[in-house]
């Protein structure tokens, strides 16, 4: 196997997947997009921003989960200003798990507004009928994942606030709470590294933890900032079993990092930026949002990726 971090995610030869003209309506861009298995398909929550600049979300479906996807032909999940102001200006990055407590799915997005962006959650079983839990962070806050059962008989939420002051940078947190709605015991999970590291500006997460036998695989970015602006990288973290407020083990390199022309080029340049993977027979299959206007397709193999992790990565000490 590849001891490098270069060669454990392999794109797609005919990225991108998706672009907005596969879209069944007139859309701007469609990028950042939730991703499932359900009911034998891959199923993509697309997050489209209209000719407004506003975000709603979009079902997308396909067999193989890299061709021949079925769209809604309307929008699927929309903000709802009127109930929810919180949507006044769109719901973004959803990102998708299934509760089986609950024999439900938690769809955990961005709701934005005048008010700053903040996390919300909706509960949905066919993604067809969505049931909407109002905000469960405030302001500002996003990039949140909800872990799939609970520890101690807590729920857990992967997050990420930022601070204005004296830094102005933004750290990933772990929440709790009995009942997904009053959250507490707040700890920071993986700090941003400082000076010229790729991930020194802020982190975030992207993707919503897989359980291993190794601990919970996490995917989060990170964004440094240079003299043409950010770029959005992707590195790895492996959260304990049974305790996901510890770091077992952290990427010291990032594993994908803009280098195509579609992740150099469109809306907002130097940007790759996932909300979903799918595990099917150790077979990861990664879709990110590109540029912010596009959808790719990265494979890697989860055996690869964690003995990469385990052998390279860092225990981050400011976490334990
Ligand atoms: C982040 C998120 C993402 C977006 C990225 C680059 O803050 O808002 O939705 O892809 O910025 O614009």
């Amino acid at each position: 196997m590849g001891k490098s971090s270069e060669v454990l995610f392999r794109r797609y030869d005919l990225n991108p997947i998706i672009t907005s003209s596969d879209l069944p309506y007139l859309a701007n861009t469609v990028f950042n997009a939730g991703a499932i298995k359900f009911n034998e398909k891959i199923l993509l929550l697309l997050r489209v921003e209209d000719r407004r600049g506003i975000s709603h979300l979009l079902v997308a479906k396909s067999d193989d989960g890299i061709t021949n996807w079925k769209f809604d032909d309307k929008p699927t999940f929309i903000p709802e200003p009127d109930k929810h102001h919180e949507e006044m200006w769109g719901v973004e990055d959803p990102r998708i798990t299934y509760m089986e407590e609950l024999k439900q799915w938690a769809v955990v997005y961005t709701a934005y507004s005048h008010m700053g962006p903040l996390v919300s959650l909706a509960l949905t079983r066919d993604f067809v009928h969505f049931e909407k839990r109002g905000p469960i962070m405030p302001p500002e806050d996003k990039d949140a994942a909800i872990f799939p059962v609970r520890f101690n008989g807590r729920w857990a939420l992967i997050h990420r606030p930022v601070i204005s002051a004296p830094t102005a940078s933004a750290h990933i947190w772990i929440s709790f709470s009995p009942d997904l709605k009053h959250w507490g015991d707040h700890k920071v999970l993986i700090r941003a590294r400082e000076g010229g590291w790729w991930d020194s500006k802020k982190v975030g997460l992207n993707t919503p933890p897989i359980k291993t036998d190794d601990g919970w695989l996490v995917m989060y970015h990170g964004v440094r900032e240079t003299a043409s602006g950010d770029v959005y990288r992707l590195g790895l973290a492996l959260l304990d079993l049974e305790d996901p407020s510890v770091v077992r083990y952290r990427s010291k390199e990032w594993v994908l990092a803009p280098q195509e022309k579609y992740e150099r080029e469109g809306d907002v340049e130097n940007v790759i930026f996932p909300c979903g993977w799918v595990c099917e027979n150790n077979d990861l299959k990664l879709y990110y949002g590109t540029a912010d206007t596009s959808i790719a397709l990265a494979t890697a193999r989860l055996d690869h990726v964690i003995e990469w992790l385990k052998e390279t990565g860092e225990r981050d000490p400011s976490c334990v």
